[in-house]
């Protein structure tokens, strides 16, 4: 039964979450979709949270950090694997600052840490972990040194990678003034911003469908009207999934995934969607 297999692979029980601080808007962007509303912010930011309550995850409660106005977005500070966390050391310097604090965090739960190092960087939002494999983005925000350093380090776990580059990725032109997140007119901010993995199968916007890269997979495309929908998370026994794009949400539901839909709009509006706000593990 293949969606029992993928719950085995995808099953976690904590989560880490930081809410967005007053000065969220001041973060890094390329969307145009306008200034976030602040208390919009938190209250998308609460029921984030208590989806992932729902899915069964207690949740780690960081403080907001108004010294980094991303640092809403902590899954790009660590990669974590059920053995290892990995601190990442992010590609925007106005980001790397958020990493000592997840350190503090991660304490708690792994006995020791590795980190990437320079000149490498590396983006949390640019691995998707598809079971033992892990596919490595290399973007605007990951170089390969950095891909590479994750990889060697995944390796000695017995964890396989490969690299998938999304550096001026093709086929974006519908892009602007569509609703999509983490996507800019060049292509995709992260690789996440644009797949997904459910389990058994990925979620992939139609620019990543046919690399060769993803041939062993059963794919659900995302229409370039649902662009944003591709950054969705598989919790457990649920997919939680951007609201406002039905077909890819129905597609889902066909194919017996339990969906919760939750509004992202605001921090759509800092290219930032589902998968970004939490640490998983
Ligand atoms: C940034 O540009 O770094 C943030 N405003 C958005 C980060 C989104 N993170 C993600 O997709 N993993």
């Amino acid at each position: 039964m293949r969606l029992a297999a993928a719950i085995s692979t995808l099953m976690f029980t904590r989560a880490i979450v930081r809410p967005p601080a007053p000065n969220f808007a001041e973060g890094l962007t390329t969307a145009d979709l306008g200034t976030p509303d602040y208390q919009r912010a938190l209250k998308q930011h609460e029921d984030y949270c208590a989806a992932l309550e729902r899915c069964g995850l207690t949740l780690i409660r960081l403080a907001a950090d108004s010294r980094y106005p991303d640092s809403t977005f902590v899954e790009d500070t660590a990669v974590l694997t059920n053995q290892r966390a990995v601190l990442t050391r992010p590609g925007a310097p106005s980001r790397t600052g958020e990493v000592a604090n997840i350190r503090d965090a991660l304490a708690d739960f792994y006995p020791s840490t590795l980190s990437i190092n320079s000149p490498a960087t590396l983006d949390g939002g640019d691995v998707c972990a598809t079971g033992n494999h892990f596919f490595i983005g290399i973007s605007e925000r990951t170089n390969e040194a950095g891909a590479r350093q994750l990889a060697d380090l995944l390796a000695q776990f017995d964890h396989t990678s490969s690299f998938v580059d999304i550096r001026g990725l093709s086929g974006m032109e519908s892009v602007p003034g569509t609703k999509a997140t983490g996507l800019t007119s060049q292509g995709i901010l992260h690789l996440k911003s644009g797949l997904s993995y459910l389990g058994d199968h990925l979620g992939v916007i139609e620019a990543l469908a046919n690399r060769p890269e993803f041939a062993n997979y059963d794919l659900v495309r995302v229409n370039d009207e649902e662009m944003h929908a591709a950054n969705c998370i598989r919790v457990n026994d649920h997919v939680l999934v951007a609201a406002g794009y039905p077909v890819f949400e129905g597609e889902l539901r066909e194919l017996g995934y339990q969906t919760i839909a939750l509004e992202m709009s605001e921090f759509q509006k800092m290219d930032g969607g589902l998968s970004c706000l939490s640490l998983r593990f």
